[in-house]
């Protein structure tokens, strides 16, 4: 049995007290010295108000009117988008916590000896009100291996991760912090540790993803400046939206990630799901900020679009493993909100650290996908040529409409 305790790391300790503080005597979310900044506003019946955008919106402008001309004035766009981007569509994820602990649960070997499957509880919050699941898929040897984070607790690929020489480790924050519920709002653990955080589902779970990395940090087998955050379907999602927050991640690699992901809300496949679909009270309403659903039928007053989700990632490598059939992912607002997100890369002088790629078929998590994102990361992180091609666009039809460009 192995215990480690953990102070959060000094950049980490900075970040809580610059971000909106969710201070609460019941969690150790928040240091004692941190000033409560004022709960965001929600948007609330303000839809109304906000102007009609109904071209996909410029990254680069900022909200005094002024526009991005240098890669400095990008971080605090940066940061602006992210603010942006939290209070209108997934709520304010919480800080790291202070303190948290690892405990080694079991430890078994796994594919005939190949592996070891070491089960680790973390926990993030005060008495273990917030312990999540950690699967370490070990391969035989020292390390330090380069890593998938899988969101969610699925083992499938860890054969296939393995023989590409990745290390697997999955997490589970939609079992263990915020239980994944379809028309049903529930208080999971995260939501009665911090009663006043408006997080959604999505929220909490990219939040989980980072606190499995506070772990994999201190993991001497883990090449932790490798990880890739991957996670399919909803937990595409919560990937996209963890390595846009966090920038310890140094791939993200979202699967079908589709509306509330990847996919551009204003640029639509037919039969792609709608914002008023996914953020009904009878679906997926808790996956958002509570009043995201009023975007339902305006969504062209949204002040975002999902390229600025993208662009959060910029310039790390992205990529986007996507189905020709899978309509209901919004595979068309998928390209163009990749294509959007381009020109952030190619401000940032890596147009092609960003990518698609649509293999025949529907939506599932294949083998296949993950070959295909483990060639984008051992060519984008190792320099590994690939013969695969990143360049794939579901509508040849498609042209971007707006007006705005590189700065
Ligand atoms: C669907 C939802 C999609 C996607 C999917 C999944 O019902 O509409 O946005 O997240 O679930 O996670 O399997």
């Amino acid at each position: 049995m192995q215990e480690s305790n953990h102070r959060a790391p000094k950049d980490f300790a900075a970040a809580r007290s610059a971000s909106l503080t969710f201070c609460l005597s019941l969690l150790v979310f928040c240091g004692s010295g941190d000033a409560a900044a004022p709960a965001p506003e929600p948007p609330g019946d303000a839809v109304e108000k906000l102007p009609e955008i109904s071209q996909l919106p410029d990254p680069f402008l900022f909200t005094s009117g002024r526009r991005v001309d240098n890669r400095k004035q990008w971080r605090k766009r940066r940061e602006e988008i992210k603010e942006i981007l939290l209070r209108y569509e997934y709520g304010h994820t919480a800080p790291a916590p202070e303190k948290w602990s690892a405990r080694e649960v079991s430890s078994k070997t796994w594919l005939g000896g190949r592996m070891t499957l070491v089960a680790m509880t973390l926990d993030t919050g005060a008495g273990n009100s917030l312990d999540m699941a950690v699967h370490v898929y070990r391969p035989a040897g020292d390390g330090p291996f380069p890593a998938v984070l899988n969101i969610g607790d699925d083992g499938s690929k860890a054969a296939v991760a393995f023989a590409r020489g990745y290390m697997l480790v999955t997490c589970s924050p939609e079992v263990d912090l915020d239980p994944d519920t379809e028309g049903r709002e529930i208080a999971g653990p995260a939501q009665l540790a911090c009663p006043t955080c408006d997080w959604g589902s999505l929220a909490v779970w990219a939040w989980g993803a980072s606190r499995a990395m506070d772990y994999l940090q201190t993991r001497r087998d883990v090449q932790s400046d490798h990880v890739i955050v991957r996670g399919h379907s909803r937990m595409g999602k919560a990937a996209l939206l963890a390595g846009a927050l966090d920038e310890r991640f140094a791939m993200v690699a979202p699967n079908g990630s589709g509306t509330g992901g990847a996919s551009a809300y204003r640029v639509r496949s037919s039969g792609a799901e709608t914002l008023a679909s996914i953020t009904s009270p009878k679906r997926f309403a808790s996956w958002f900020q509570r009043d995201f659903g009023r975007f339902g039928d305006r969504v062209d007053r949204l002040p975002f679009d999902q390229h600025w989700l993208l662009a959060l990632v910029a310039p790390r490598p992205l990529l986007s493993t996507e189905a020709e059939q899978d309509r209901w992912a919004n595979p068309r607002g998928n390209q163009a909100a990749v294509e959007a997100a381009r020109h952030v890369y190619r401000f940032l002088g890596a147009a092609d650290h960003i990518g698609i790629r649509i293999r025949p078929g529907g939506h599932e998590n294949l083998d296949e996908d993950w070959h295909a994102t483990l060639d984008f990361a051992d060519w984008k992180l190792f320099g590994v040529a690939t013969r695969r091609r990143f360049d794939h666009r579901w509508d040849t039809n498609y042209t971007p409409t707006y007006d705005w460009s590189l700065p």
